[in-house]
């Protein structure tokens, strides 16, 4: 029996995303973007306003917040369930006043500490991703050469983020942890991660995966002279994560295009499974 994983819909309002920058920077593209992702399957909208590609600069925090608030009130207003893709205590405060209920944080709390606070005040879901350090610099950090590798590095500083989060009073039912693929990690590393997912489910808190368009797909998929497959070009490859992550028993999938991940993840139901409820 599989236990169909919830699908989260990507928009990512950023001049700059690797996957999609540009495309939903003006909020009515956004909007539209985030209904046309709802009307292909997504089970929840995450809206981001910070690149997070490797070597990405910073935008201002006015900037984050004019870019995701306008987009998080109109598709909170549809009824959409609304995750806010940020780092930030301001942002993510100003993102559930707006409607979202889901945090996603990919520095776990570390990049800004007080947005733990702002989370148990509201009681939100809360995404931990594993994380080392900003976009500009995280190259540096891909390295682990520990006992149990990467596998081990990611759980175990999962685990004291954990300590943190709950500690600023996050209610344990309310943490989803995510590997955070291609953040400080080369894609050695990524694969490792999805080939050994036991000790991170084995957490025992939801897991969240983010695969979809990521370079390490390129980088499989890239051709003869070794140039990468295109990033709008790596979909089969993430439908193959699809499947493989939801029979592993994954809570939910960070998505690019909810239409093919949807289309998989129906067939796993039409075969053995049962909708999360
Ligand atoms: N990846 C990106 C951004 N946010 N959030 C979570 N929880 N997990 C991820 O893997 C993740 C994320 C980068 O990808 P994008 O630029 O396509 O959004």
């Amino acid at each position: 029996m599989t236990t169909i994983p919830v699908l989260m819909g990507v928009v990512n309002v950023t001049p700059d995303s690797f996957s999609d920058g540009g495309r939903w920077l003006e909020p009515g593209a956004a909007v539209a973007h985030g209904r046309e992702l709802l009307a292909d399957g997504a089970d929840i909208l995450d809206i981001g306003g910070e690149s997070t590609r490797p070597g990405a600069t910073r935008p201002l925090v006015e900037e984050e917040l004019g870019r995701v608030v306008p987009v998080i009130t109109a598709l909170a207003g549809d009824g959409a369930v609304v995750s806010v893709d940020t780092m930030r205590a301001e942002v993510a405060e100003a993102a559930l006043a707006a409607g979202a209920t889901i945090v996603n944080d990919v520095s776990g709390g570390l990049a800004d500490p007080r947005i733990l606070d702002v989370v148990a005040a509201h009681d939100a879901t809360y995404v931990a991703m594993h994380w080392r350090a900003h976009a500009d610099h995280m190259r540096d950090f891909a390295v682990y050469d520990g006992p149990g590798g990467v596998v081990a590095a990611v759980c175990d500083e999962l685990s004291a983020r954990v300590e943190a989060i709950l500690a600023a009073g996050v209610r344990r039912e309310q943490v989803v942890l995510d590997p955070g693929l291609g953040f400080a990690k080369r894609a050695e590393h990524n694969w490792q991660l999805l080939r050994d997912l036991e000790p991170l489910l084995g957490l025992g808190h939801r897991v969240l995966v983010g695969a979809s368009r990521k370079s390490f797909l390129g980088r499989l998929l890239a051709d003869s002279g070794g140039t990468m497959r295109p990033v709008d070009q790596r979909e089969h490859a993430n439908t193959a994560l699809t499947v493989h992550l939801a029979q592993r028993g994954v809570w939910g999938l960070r998505v690019h295009d909810a239409r093919a991940a949807r289309d998989a993840l129906r067939v796993l139901e039409r075969l053995d499974g049962e909708v999360r409820a």
